[in-house]
C-alpha cells in the first residue's frame, strides 16, 4: 500500500489516495495527508486499511504530486552515516572538526530543510544555486512522523547540497541547503507497518547526463549511525508539528569532488521497499 498525493490530469485539485499497479483511489473524506498525521498511528492504520475508496484511475492519468501538505514542515538530520562525515571534512578543511565531533556527538545535527509548497516532487525539477560551483543530491530514507511523533511512514528525499557554499563556512548551510528546488520527496509514503526493518533497507542512486550513466552509488541503513527513534526524540524537542512533520535521516552517498552536477542531469534515488524518485535538474544561470 502506497499513500499518494496526486492530481488527476486536467483537475487543479490535489487528492489524497491509495496507490497500488493498477491505478489509483482516492480516500472518501480525506482533503490532506496533514489530516492523516493528526491521528494516532494506531487510528491511522485502521483507517486506512478499512476505509472506503473511490473509483480507481488509471496512472496514466494522474500526476503524482510531492507527498507533503498543510503545515508540514521537511527538516533533515546531518552526519548521520560515516561517509557523509568524511565527505564534509574533506570539503571544509578549516571547519572539519565540527563534523567530527557532531558524528559522536549525543545530539544529532537536525536542521530545517523546507516548507511544503517549495518541495519537488516525482518527476520534477530540481534546482542548483547560480552561485554554487559543486553541487550533488543526497540521497536519504525520509521519516513520515505525526503530531504525536510517532513514525507513521517511509518516503524518499534528495536533500540537494551545495558543497562549496557549505565548505566555505559550515554556517552557510541554509544557503547551501534551502533554495528553490533544493528539496526532491516521493514518490509516495510507504506505511511504518509494511517495512519489516528499516536498518537494512538498500539505497542506490544513479545519475545520468545526455541519456549516459555519469555517477552511480549503492549503500545501506544498515551503516546509519543513529537510532531512527533518536532522531525523531530530538526534533520534537521543544517544539511542536500540529501537522506532522518529514525528517530525512542523511546520506551515505556522496559523488566525490570534482562531481557536480550539470544542467539536465537526471537523478534517480531507489530505497528497498520504499519507491523510486526520479527528478531532472536545473542549473539556474545556465540557461539565461
Ligand atoms: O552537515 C551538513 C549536512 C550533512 C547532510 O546533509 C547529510 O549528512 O546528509
Ligand atoms: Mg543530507
Amino acid at each position: 500500500m502506497n499513500i499518494v498525493r496526486y492530481r488527476v490530469r486536467d483537475s487543479a485539485k490535489p487528492r489524497v489516495g491509495l496507490h497500488d499497479e493498477d491505478g489509483v483511489a482516492e480516500f472518501a473524506g480525506v482533503r490532506s495527508l496533514a489530516e492523516l498525521w493528526a491521528s494516532p498511528l494506531a487510528g491511522l492504520r485502521e483507517r486506512l486499511t478499512g476505509g472506503a475508496l473511490g473509483d480507481r484511475v488509471p496512472l496514466a492519468e494522474v500526476d503524482l504530486l510531492a507527498p507533503v501538505d498543510g503545515t508540514t514542515e521537511v527538516w533533515a538530520a546531518g552526519v548521520t552515516y560515516e561517509t557523509s562525515r568524511e565527505a564534509r571534512v574533506e570539503e571544509s578543511e578549516r571547519a572539519a572538526t565540527v563534523y567530527e565531533l557532531v558524528y559522536d556527538a549525543e545530539r544529532p545535527e537536525l536542521f530545517f530543510k523546507s516548507v511544503p509548497w517549495r518541495v519537488v516532487g516525482p518527476d520534477g525539477s530540481l534546482g542548483v544555486r547560480a552561485d554554487s560551483v559543486v553541487d550533488v543530491p543526497e540521497p536519504e530514507l525520509a521519516l513520515v512522523v505525526n503530531r504525536f511523533g510517532e513514525i507513521v511512514g517511509y518516503t524518499v528525499c534528495n536533500d540537494m547540497s551545495s558543497r562549496s557554499i557549505e565548505g566555505e563556512n559550515p554556517l552557510y548551510l541554509p544557503q547551501a541547503k534551502i533554495y528553490f528546488g533544493a528539496c526532491g520527496l516521493g514518490p509516495w509514503i510507504r506505511p511504518v507497518w509494511e517495512i519489516e526493518d528499516p536498518y537494512d533497507l538498500t539505497i542506490e542512486m544513479t545519475i545520468r547526463r545526455d541519456g549516459e550513466r555519469e555517477w552511480s552509488g549503492r549503500t545501506s541503513t544498515a551503516r546509519l549511525h543513529r537510532r531512527l527513534d533518536e532522531l525523531v526524540s530530538y526534533l520534537m524537542r521543544g517544539d511542536v508539528h500540529p501537522d506532522g512533520v518529514v525528517l530525512s535521516t542523511g546520506t551515505c552517498l556522496v559523488p566525490p569532488a570534482p562531481f557536480t552536477l550539470a544542467d539536465g542531469d537526471t537523478v534517480e534515488i531507489g530505497i528497498e521497499g520504499v519507491g523510486v524518485l526520479r527528478n531532472t535538474v536545473v542549473r539556474r544561470g545556465t540557461r539565461d
